[in-house]
């Protein structure tokens, strides 16, 4: 049965909500396999729309199924949330949404930390404040909890009373909520998840339910935001690409394919570098059509052209065997388009960055080509053949409005 994963080619915010959603339903499951509430998955059913942090963009008038894999950070509280936004327009369907209880919680801690750790960088990284670095901080370090944790009320209060142990004496400071308090909000939360009819389940435990059906693993963020291989340390802390999927016990051999959803043009929300930035009033004209405000925290994005050798990174990364391009329409009526080719890093002219570092140090080096009245026109066309050929990915799906339905085969 078909394995399929959609990561962001870029540094998030492609639209990966709505390829998702376009694609479901033709899978059985849906599965989320890192990152957390930093993600915003935008979805329309009819003409409403739903922004998904955390749950994945299965489409709620099929039956088709959601996963949260043991890769994500969970904030409990938020997951409540979406689920009941859903639950009123279409009951019962938190049946539908199955977590791994070995995925981390994101606790209130978290977040507080988040902020006042930004607070102290130098160089803040822009986070968005939801605790997601703490959060895998705590797992790495083995400090952190499992969602098992709620289930087991003795092991809740071991955990959480050695894990604010240790956050007070690391700080030196006060946390907003003490450990009694976070107990009992932890309390809360668990009879809520309970009332919902949420399923705790395992990937080990559906290990051979999910080989023998259809799955679409959802990435979150991109490529160049994934903490190994993206704009270190201007990234995010989860797995962004195809790799990610060994949380949920796939190998990535296993998949059929892997969509790299790519913006006709560049955004990032954030610090960190990004060589096509485009500070004129094409860069502001972009960003007011192109909508781009963070779905998560409302942050204007910072907007610039297709990159190519960022492109080309991504691919070798993350193992990109076709590629979605969504927003075209976006650049519709611009007389000229600029496209980077090349960087040039200290004097040397790159097709490609060697590491994440040359990033810092690259000026690009554009190509300008004809602008589009449409997509269907010849101009658009010859955009995506160009984009086909710098990059050696082919386009198979070309994404012309935020409507699911609006999506075509490229040929
Ligand atoms: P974090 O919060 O620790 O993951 O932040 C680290 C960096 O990762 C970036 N990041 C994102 N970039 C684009 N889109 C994201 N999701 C939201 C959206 C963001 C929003 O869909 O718009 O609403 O602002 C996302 N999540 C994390 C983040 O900007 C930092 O650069
Ligand atoms: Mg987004």
């Amino acid at each position: 049965m078909r394995k399929l994963a959609v990561v962001g080619a870029q540094w998030g915010d492609e639209g990966k909500g709505k390829v998702v959603n376009y694609f479901s339903e033709n899978f059985e499951w849906i599965v989320r396999f890192s990152g957390g509430a930093n993600a915003g998955h935008t979805i329309f059913v009819e003409d409403k729309k739903y922004v998904n942090h955390l749950l994945p963009s299965i489409n709620p008038r099929s039956c088709s199924k959601g996963f949260l894999g043991a890769g994500m950070v969970i904030d409990v509280e938020q997951l409540i949330d979406e689920l009941e936004t859903l639950e009123a327009d279409f009951p019962g369907i938190s049946s539908r949404f199955y977590l791994d209880p070995e995925a981390f919680i994101v606790l209130p801690w978290h977040k507080e930390e988040d902020l006042f750790i930004e607070e102290m960088r130098e160089v803040p990284i822009g986070t968005t404040g939801k605790g997601i670095g703490p959060s895998y901080t705590d797992k790495v370090s083995r400090e952190g909890l499992k969602l098992y944790v709620l289930f087991d009320e003795s092991l809740l209060k071991e955990r959480l009373e050695a894990l604010y142990h240790m956050k007070r004496m690391k700080y030196n400071r006060d946390f907003t909520l003490s450990f009694g308090e976070m107990t009992t909000y932890l309390n809360g939360l668990k009879t809520k998840l309970e009332r919902l009819s949420v399923n705790f389940t395992s990937a080990v435990d559906m290990f051979r339910v999910f080989r023998s059906t259809s799955i679409l693993f959802e990435g979150a963020q991109g490529v160049l935001l994934d903490l190994d291989f993206g704009t270190y340390p201007f990234v995010t802390s989860g797995a962004c690409m195809a790799h990610g999927v060994s949380s949920v016990g796939f190998s990535t051999f296993e998949l059929d394919n892997v969509y790299g959803v790519l913006k006709a043009y560049t955004t990032r929300v954030g610090s960190g570098p990004f060589p096509t930035e485009e500070f004129s009033e094409v860069g502001n004209l972009v960003r007011e059509r192109g909508k781009e405000y963070g779905a998560t925290t409302g942050r204007a994005r910072r907007v610039g052209w297709l990159d190519l050798p960022a492109l080309r990174y991504a691919r070798i990364r993350s193992g990109l065997t076709g590629f979605v391009i969504t927003k075209g329409d976006v650049l519709n009526g611009l007389d000229e388009v600029k496209v980077c080719v090349a960087y040039d890093v200290e004097g040397a002219v790159k097709e490609m960055p060697s590491t994440s570092y040359d990033f810092f140090k690259a000026r690009p080096i554009y190509e300008t080509i004809s602008g589009w009245p449409s997509t269907d026109h010849i101009n658009f066309l010859k955009y995506m053949t160009f984009i086909e050929r710098e990059t050696g990915v082919e386009i198979d799906y070309i994404s012309y409005g935020p409507r699911t339905e609006e999506m075509k085969t490229r040929n």
